[in-house]
């Protein structure tokens, strides 16, 4: 990393407003200037998110069909101005620079070259990334990946391409000869589409907006809403307003959580009313979810055991649990036979809090269950998934309005790309349907997740590597060892929009082939064409984009994945690329046929305002589980970390997090607003009892060390530390500069998603910084 990202001139101060109000509307006029799209900035975001406009290339919140006039948020905002900024890296920008010099750049500076307007391609001789043809670049990359074993080719997705790209994205790597389709999930969600099918029967949320309308409790687990979903603010605030409790469960105190200023309320605005939207927050341990609801059940199902003896009325559903689960004895057995003492030292909060909390959730008749990163990024996510529903089940909130699980997701279409068959599990794919479709038969291998593909990798044993959007090399862990396996890729192709970091580090053969953004117009053969997406609560949307291309030499995701499935894919009568690409409701329509519950009447449904929504069995309380019924699943412990006990007090527990001010792996900028961080994202936010007794001072440079015992060294050096309100044990730093620590074998038992949420680190101080002491300002309150 380049020294500029060194906190010279970083400030710390605590945050103490809400999140939302002026600080919002400033972020976001800062931003469309700093793109210089003032003017037009403000034109195009009236498009966002409504039912004739585009949908927002940022988080995957619902979309509601009566929308606000402005129905964005700050960092939506941001997203957009990011994709139609006017800078550019044009053949001239990388004339002037070799990919060694660019390698010194930081994140920031990379992203902030602007929109790429032509396709590239890596000449080793000058060092340098030089323009060629449309035509050429793809003849070439279709002549290399024809002279590769098919099963040596990855075929990465990050979640922001539509369904019909999507689609015709997985459909080509089936029909190319493999299953070897990693997505932004596999790091993201996988934990939820893994737990969930065993619970409930589906693998997605059951969750709809309008049952924000009737809930009457919701608990809110490991999820940042104030920067990552903060459109989700309106309904809770809505749901707030109601006298709905919202119990909140997270090692930080985040701002959007705490009280929130409606951006778009001018009466909230004028006034500094504020709505407070956490009820009861419990600021438990990182990795204490199971624990937290372990004692929570724990509480519920005494409670119900004495009314049942005293002849009370029950705390539990009893009708919903003889009708619709199997295991319940099982796991009462479990949660009877929990111990207090250490239900509290594993959550880090008291039984008298978690018994508040068991209470209010009771007197609901209807209660949803919201959860983010903070939740499936650990090694035992799916486990915890399980514990959370089994939360709900105890009292039949699921399949009932306003009652639910409800997983945010992350990228604007992770969720739908799944839906049309982006997944490594052949047996997720309707084979039939795609056998009579187009009459081939879908490669029985399993291919290859996010992980594995970094184990090949690891091997040598990946020929080429193609990313539908993402920044795969610097999004996943251990930077250390992948980077340089990553360079001995023989090819790696990127389909893009902003240059990153997988540009920079790229394989020997390296192509860049930039796109058109969601929110440009997208002519093709028949007009302008629109795309699709999936929100988090399962329903479908139309997107239209509404500005100008940023360059004339963009083609659109469809059509480069159709000119490349021509060139590696066998001649198929059935499968006609072409018209695809000039026609996207012909792709719809093959949507359609391959999945009908779901996509029937595609072209007709897109455009309903608030989207369709795909059928949910678990809604109506129909269980495709192997039992038939809702399961219970007892936890076998409540153990955050099964392979790397406490080694001792020094080593502290290190969870990885986005900042207000990054989509991911681009930063925006290095300030994080509502945690009180400014002018860097090098830092780290201990507890002041821990920063004590490690002897350590704000302002402290410290290199991080993971604790693991596979003999290699893995550490992040020049971290400032800084007291901050945090549970002991725990530390926060941010994603992706931390990635270098993570253990590629530290992931999810069963869904493989990195550990990012749990790292077990130990510090040294390298040195003091002068002054640091006294440095009027580290101004962050102690914890
Ligand atoms: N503006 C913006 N929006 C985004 C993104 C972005 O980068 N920027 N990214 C998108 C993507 S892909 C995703 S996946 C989502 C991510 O959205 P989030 O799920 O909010 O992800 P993180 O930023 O990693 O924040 C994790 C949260 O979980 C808490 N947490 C950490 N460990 C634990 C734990 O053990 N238990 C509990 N209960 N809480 C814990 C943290 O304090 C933090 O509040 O946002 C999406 N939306
Ligand atoms: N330590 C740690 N690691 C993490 C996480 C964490 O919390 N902690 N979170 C994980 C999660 S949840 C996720 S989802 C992954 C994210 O991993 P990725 O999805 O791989 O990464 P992004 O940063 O979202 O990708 C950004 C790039 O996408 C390209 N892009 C932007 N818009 C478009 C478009 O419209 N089309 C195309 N084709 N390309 C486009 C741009 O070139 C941009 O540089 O990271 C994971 N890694
Ligand atoms: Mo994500």
């Amino acid at each position: 990393m380049k020294t500029k990202d060194i906190p010279q001139d970083a400030t710390f101060t605590e945050y103490t407003h809400a999140a939302g109000g002026w600080g919002s509307v400033r972020a976001l006029g800062s931003i469309l200037m700093q793109e210089n799209v003032v003017a037009n900035g403000a034109r195009v975001l009236m498009k966002q998110n409504k039912p004739d406009g585009f949908a927002c290339v940022s988080c995957s919140w619902a979309k509601p069909a009566d929308p606000h006039m402005f129905e964005f948020c700050e960092n939506g905002a941001k997203a957009t101005a990011w994709e139609i900024t006017d800078k550019r890296a044009t053949p001239e920008f990388f004339a002037a620079h070799t990919v060694s010099e660019l390698e010194q750049w930081s994140d920031l500076e990379l992203e902030s070259v602007g929109r790429l307007t032509e396709p590239l391609r890596y000449d080793a001789a000058s060092d340098k990334y030089l323009p060629l043809s449309w035509q050429q670049a793809l003849d070439e990359i279709g002549t290399e990946l024809r002279a590769m074993p098919p099963e040596k080719v990855v075929f990465y997705a990050s979640g922001r391409a539509s369904l019909e790209t999507s689609y015709m994205y997985q459909l080509m790597a089936r029909m190319y000869g493999n299953n070897n389709l990693p997505d932004s999930s596999n790091m993201c969600h996988e934990s939820t589409s893994v737990a969930l099918p065993k619970t409930i029967g589906v693998a997605v949320g059951t969750v709809r907006l309008e049952d924000f309308e009737h809930t009457d409790c919701i608990l809110f687990f490991g999820h940042n809403t104030g920067t990552n979903a903060p459109r989700m603010l309106h309904p809770l605030e809505e749901a707030r307003k109601r006298g709905v409790p919202v119990i909140t469960f997270n090692p930080l105190r985040e701002r959007g959580l705490v009280s929130f200023v409606n951006p778009q309320s001018p009466l909230e605005m004028l006034t500094p009313a504020r709505t407070a939207i956490s009820t009861q927050y419990l600021q438990i341990r990182i990795g204490g979810d199971t624990a937290a609801a372990m004692g929570m059940a724990k509480w519920l199902i005494e409670e119900d055991d004495a009314a049942l003896a005293a002849r009370q009325p029950r705390l539990l559903d009893p009708g919903f649990i003889a009708d619709h689960t199997s295991g319940f004895e099982e796991f009462a057995r479990v949660v009877r036979a929990a111990d207090w003492g250490e239900i509290e030292t594993q959550s880090g909060v008291s039984r008298d809090q978690l018994e508040q909390a068991a209470k209010t959730y009771t007197g609901a008749r209807a209660a949803m269950l919201m959860y983010g990163m903070g939740i499936t990024q650990h090694r035992e996510a799916v486990r915890t998934i399980h514990m959370l529903t089994n939360l709900l089940l105890l009292r039949g909130n699921i399949g009932k309005p306003g009652a639910g699980i409800c997983p945010i997701r992350g990228h604007s279409n992770v969720q739908g790309q799944r839906t049309v068959g982006i997944t490594e599990k052949p047996e997720m794919v309707p084979q039939e349907k795609l056998r009579a479709q187009y009459g081939f038969e879908v490669p029985q291998k399993k291919g290859l997740n996010t992980v594995e593909a970094c184990e090949e990798i690891l091997r040598r044993d990946i020929a080429g590597f193609i990313m539908l959007g993402g920044n795969f090399v610097r999004a996943i862990p251990d930077h250390s060892r992948m980077e340089p396996a990553w360079r001995e890729i023989p090819l790696t192709v990127q389909i893009m929009t902003r240059l990153n970091r997988s540009t920079v580090i790229h394989g020997k053969k390296s192509y860049l082939l930039p796109c058109l953004g969601r929110i440009e117009i997208d002519q093709q053969g028949s007009g302008p064409q629109a795309v699709s997406v999936e929100d988090s609560t399962g329903c479908m949307h139309g997107s239209r984009g509404v500005t100008a291309p940023a360059s004339e030499h963009l083609w659109s995701e469809v059509a480069i994945v159709a000119e490349l499935a021509k060139r590696i894919t066998p001649p198929n009568p059935k499968v006609d690329w072409d018209a695809w690409r000039a026609d996207y409701s012909k792709i719809r329509s093959a949507i359609a046929e391959t999945y009908p519950e779901i996509f029937h009447d595609f072209n007709e449904r897109m455009w309903t305002p608030g989207g369709f929504a795909r059928p949910l069995a678990a809604r109506e309380r129909k269980w495709n589980t192997d039992t038939g019924k809702a399961n219970f699943i007892a936890p076998d412990s409540f153990e955050e970390d099964p392979d790397m006990p406490a080694h001792g007090p020094d080593v502290l527990r290190l969870m990885t997090t986005r900042g207000d001010s990054q989509f991911n792996t681009t930063v925006y900028s290095l300030d994080d607003r509502f945690r009180g961080v400014y002018g860097t994202r090098r830092v780290l936010l201990l507890n002041a009892a821990d920063m004590e007794r490690l002897q350590l001072n704000n302002g402290d440079f410290v290199t991080a060390r993971t604790v693991c015992d596979d003999g290699i060294d893995r550490r992040v050096g020049n971290l400032r530390v800084q007291s901050f309100d945090i549970p002991p044990g725990c530390i926060m730093g941010y994603f992706p500069e931390l990635n270098p620590l993570i253990p590629l074998a530290h992931h999810a038992k069963g869904s493989k998603v990195p550990a990012a949420k749990s790292i077990p680190v130990r510090l040294s101080v390298v040195g003091p910084r002068p002054g640091a002491a006294t440095d009027p300002e580290s101004q962050i309150r102690a914890a």
